[in-house]
């Protein structure tokens, strides 16, 4: 059935739908399957994504007219089409009319994900005018609150040195505490990787007492505050506020210096809430593992990279990995800096259109997946600055003199970027940093062509 009477209007310009302020824009790439009219599709698309479906159902009455999604801008031959969501279509709390991320997910990538006359179809950006966009939690906490807890300055306080346990797995409680305790000794902040939760062989309790304790003999040592975060994703929020709240229990005085790592792209959206509400004060670590299934720059469905961690903003992540840019070990690319600034900016620029996050607080860029001190330099360069959270997993624990020296050659590589000086001029009075250049000596060879014979000199 041809629908695209009702839900398209090519009258409709993109700058008075913002300008009026009731509507949610999408971009999307979209192809039809063989034989079918692209806008016909489109228009079925935007159906299926508001109030319609195959068919003219005998319930539609003229307000129903009045809520359609609609097509208002297709470019065939780039296979992109945009559509405008009126904000009433969207879910909002029965308890206080906050929004629901859950149901803008169900509207703008639900069935039309599985529709028979789409070949494909991926949201690649969108808005939120202000009238909607005050109705999400946003985030509570930043790196402005680690800055505050390391005693740094609140703006521009640098980068937190941070560190994922490795190995990944198999560590029992007591050596799990004397690793995080060995890196603390040279950084700041220590995470769960993704996977440790309460297997048989190191059990959540267990293994956060010895953490916590780990902790406070770290700060005795230095004399410095130091930042764990504890991964307490599961399958039902009263396990994961089980585990948050025992977490508080055990770092007791230090629970401020804790945050909450939670698999948000697995657990989803209810997994994020769950945490950002239940733990207001909590800094909120949003891993994303398993998303590269659905963002994957190979993927043509679902939503890009970018529009996830969007949605992450709106959802009130403190921070979230972003990659590596194309720096690390993970699919990634230089331009992916725009998404940090769509995390980061009050006023941002994505592919298609500009947010403004009215004042919302920022989500900040965690920067993860195979760096190590000799690779920072150029990802800093490429950002234009280094306020972000940095962990190094193979890059700390895998340097040759180990974890105390790893964590020390990524806070020398921190410095050296922000001195503005060159990363073999200063590893030649930084024996850590001159260590990184030797254990990951490969990547020394990509970024520094030269530097054995100018370490040397
Ligand atoms: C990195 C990591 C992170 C990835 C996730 C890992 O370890 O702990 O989970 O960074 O990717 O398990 O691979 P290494 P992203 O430092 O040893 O590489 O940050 O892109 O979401
Ligand atoms: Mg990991």
């Amino acid at each position: 059935m041809d629908q695209s009477k009702r839900y398209t209007d090519f009258s409709l310009k993109e700058a008075d739908l913002i300008q009026g302020g009731r509507h949610v824009l999408c971009a999307y790439q979209m192809k039809p399957e063989a034989g079918e009219d692209y806008v016909q599709a489109a228009a079925h698309f935007a159906a299926e994504s508001s109030t319609g479906t195959n068919v003219e159902v005998m319930t539609t009455d003229d307000f129903t007219r009045g809520v359609d999604a609609l097509v208002y801008e297709v470019d065939e031959k780039n296979e992109i089409m945009k559509i405008a969501y009126p904000i009433e279509l969207f879910d909002r709390n029965i308890r206080d009319g906050r929004a629901v991320l859950t149901n803008f997910m169900t509207l703008t990538v639900g069935n039309n994900q599985g529709m028979g006359d789409v070949d494909y179809a991926q949201m690649l950006d969108f808005y939120i005018p202000p009238a909607y966009l005050r109705r999400f939690d946003g985030p509570a906490t930043n790196i402005v609150e680690m800055w505050r807890i390391l005693g740094r300055p609140l703006t521009d306080g640098g980068m937190v040195v941070g560190t994922i346990i490795k190995p990944k797995l198999g560590l029992r409680p007591q050596p799990f505490a004397e690793a995080c305790y060995n890196f603390w000794l040279g950084g700041d902040f220590v995470k769960n990787d993704e996977p440790q939760a309460n297997q048989p062989f190191a059990p959540f309790k267990e293994t956060m007492q010895a953490v916590a304790d780990a902790m406070k003999r770290a700060q005795d040592e230095t004399g410095e505050n130091k930042l764990f975060s504890a991964n307490i994703s599961a399958d039902d929020p009263f396990e994961m506020i089980a585990r948050g709240e025992y977490v508080q229990e055990v770092f007791g005085d230090n629970a401020p210096n804790v945050a909450f790592l939670v698999d948000g792209y697995i657990a989803g959206t209810t997994g994020v809430t769950t945490v950002r509400r239940q733990f207001p004060n909590t800094f909120l670590h949003y891993h994303r593992a398993g998303h590269g299934a659905v963002t994957s720059k190979k993927s043509k469905r679902g939503y890009t990279s970018f529009v996830h961690l969007k949605m992450s903003r709106l959802q009130g992540a403190s921070g979230i990995h972003t990659g590596t840019m194309g720096f690390g070990k993970m699919e990634g690319d230089p331009k992916d800096k725009a998404v940090a600034y769509m995390l980061e900016d009050d006023v941002a620029d994505g592919p298609f259109f500009r947010q403004d996050w009215q004042r919302m607080k920022s989500t900040t860029p965690i920067i993860s997946g195979g760096m190590n001190a000799v690779r920072l330099p150029a990802f800093f360069d490429n950002l234009g600055h280094c306020n972000v959270i940095q962990t190094s997993g193979g890059g700390a624990f895998g340097h040759k003199d180990g974890p105390v020296a790893g964590a020390k050659s990524l806070r020398q590589g921190r410095d050296a970027w922000q001195k503005g000086v060159n990363l073999v001029e200063y590893a030649k009075d930084h024996p850590e940093l001159a260590g990184a250049f030797e254990t990951f000596a490969s990547d020394a060879d990509h970024f520094y062509p030269g530097w054995r014979e100018k370490l040397k000199g």
